[in-house]
This record gives C-alpha cells, structure tokens and sequence, in this order.
C-alpha cells in the first residue's frame, strides 16, 4: 500500500513543544510522511514566555506551494494549526484548492484562544479570518473558546449543557466542514473530553476522561495531530476522537506526575507507543 502523505502548515516554535515541534513526531508515529509548510520561525510560543523573537516567513508560503505544484505533489490530508496573520490565512486557503482532491481531508485546527481568550497575537478580526478558513475545511477541530470566537458568541465559561454544544457543533458545521470535534467539553465535574458531530450522519458522540488538574501548553496541537493520524489510519471519527483523547491524557499524566514547567509543553515522546499500539 502506498504511504500516505500529510502536509501540515503552522509555526515552528523551537522551544515549547507545540505546533510543528508536536506535529512532526505525532504524525510520522502514525506512519504517515509529514511534510511540512513552516509559517513563521520563534525561539518559543507565545505563551507564558516573553522576550520570544519571531520570524515570519509569510513571503515563502507562495513560493514554496509554487514549487510543489512543478513537482506535481499529492496529499493525502491538508492540515493547518497556528497560523500568524490574517494574509497567511488567506496565502492557506488558495493552497487548499490548489493540492485539494476528492479524497484529501482538509483538518483546520482554529489554534488561536482558550480559556475565554485570544492568545496575545490575535483579535477578532483574525478570529473571523479564521471562521472563513474553517469554512474551507472538511473537518475542524476547535476548542469551546474558539469555537464561540467564531460564532461571535460570549464564552460560557463551565455554564453550559449537552443541548449548547450540540448548537455549537452544528453551526460550525453549517459553516461547511462535514465534521466537527469540540475540545475541552464537560458536562460533569471531574470529566473532561470530546464532542465529536458528523453532518452526513447526524450524530453526536462523545468521549471523557478524568481530569487532570492545571493547564498544559500544546495539549491542543497534540490532540489535533494525534486525530489527524488516526483518520488517516482508516480510523472512524469517534474512535480517532477517542484514540486521541487517550493520549493526549497520557502525556498529561507523566508531565502532571513529573511537575515540570509547564509551559515547555506535555512529556508526549514517552507515550508515542501507546499512541502507535491504540492505532494497531
Ligand atoms: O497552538 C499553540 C501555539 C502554537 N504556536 C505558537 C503559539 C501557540 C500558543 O500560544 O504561541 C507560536
């Protein structure tokens, strides 16, 4: 069987283990080659560090995406995350259609708030710039916080119900993508999961863990990169959802048990086989 390809287009923040940095190692674990479009270069996200240096390199998106276009470059899933401006997201959907086939899942993960916030590069301009990309995409993959950016909602904080987020995954999904995944969902105290919602089928599912106490940087492009290797590994959309839950929470619990900084990221590298064995 011919391997398939992903190309992923996001930042690389050196430090930090987040966006690129998480995406590379996720993906190939699947046994997926992870091509890669960097969008800018920093020393370190953006969040909780200061004094990061940050080197767009929204001038090469062009001309790179030109090139693989002589070289007649397939892919098998488009799949974007942290993305700078509002022109590199406008550079990203002329790339969709340009590498976009009948069978390429197009995975937008909307990387850009949490918690009631929009992470310090952004305002809602960009957040609507966002919406139009997610518009674009076969499947997106935000956080309730993202989500109610888009959707020019107010953040519901922990006050919400089963009937919300169902209206939430169904108007993102009225925006276009076929399918929808809601991260940081709970409807009960110490449970914390996934909402996933296909518009072909009409359904609803779900998935929780316990939760683990605090926040923990990157956790987002981990969990959208581990659900994009699952998809591509044939995976049907909860069980993806799930696979990736699984993990995510794994890395969450060596780094909870580690009591690291937690802004280097989640100790993700010490559970890739458990991620490997849920995939088999
Ligand atoms: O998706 C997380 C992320 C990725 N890249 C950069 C970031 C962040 C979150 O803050 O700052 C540069």
């Amino acid at each position: 069987m011919e391997q398939k390809r992903v190309i992923t287009i996001q930042d690389i923040s050196c430090v930090g283990r987040c966006s690129l940095t998480v995406a590379l190692p996720i993906i190939s674990a699947a046994g997926i080659e992870t091509s890669i479009l960097p969008t800018a270069i920093l020393s370190t996200h953006t969040g909780g560090f200061t004094g990061y240096t940050f080197r767009d390199l929204t001038d090469d998106i062009k001309p790179i995406s030109e090139h693989w276009k002589t070289l007649g470059l397939k892919a098998d899933a488009l799949y974007t995350g942290y993305l700078g401006s509002r022109e590199q997201l406008e550079l990203v959907e002329q790339l969709f259609s340009d590498f976009r086939e009948k069978t390429t899942i197009v995975l937008v993960d909307p990387a850009m708030a949490d918690q009631g916030q929009l992470y310090p590069a952004f305002d809602l301009d960009f957040a609507l710039g966002m919406r139009d990309l997610c518009a674009a995409a076969d499947i997106v993959v935000p956080n309730i916080t993202e989500a109610t950016f888009m959707l020019e909602k107010p953040y519901p904080g922990s006050d919400y119900d089963q009937t919300y987020v169902e209206g939430l995954l169904r108007e993102l999904a009225e925006l276009g993508p076929r399918q929808v995944v809601l991260t940081g969902v709970s409807f009960e105290v110490g449970k914390l999961g996934i909402a996933a919602y296909d518009k072909k089928t009409n359904r609803f599912e779900y998935y929780f863990r316990d939760h683990i106490e605090g926040y923990y940087h990157g956790t987002g492009d981990i969990y959208s990169s581990a659900l994009l290797g699952a998809l591509l590994n044939d995976k049907p959309l909860i069980e993806a959802a799930s696979i990736a839950v699984d993990f995510t929470v794994a890395a969450i619990q060596r780094t909870f048990d580690a009591d690291t900084d937690r802004k280097y990221g989640v100790d993700f590298e010490h559970v890739l086989p458990l991620y490997i064995k849920l995939l088999s």
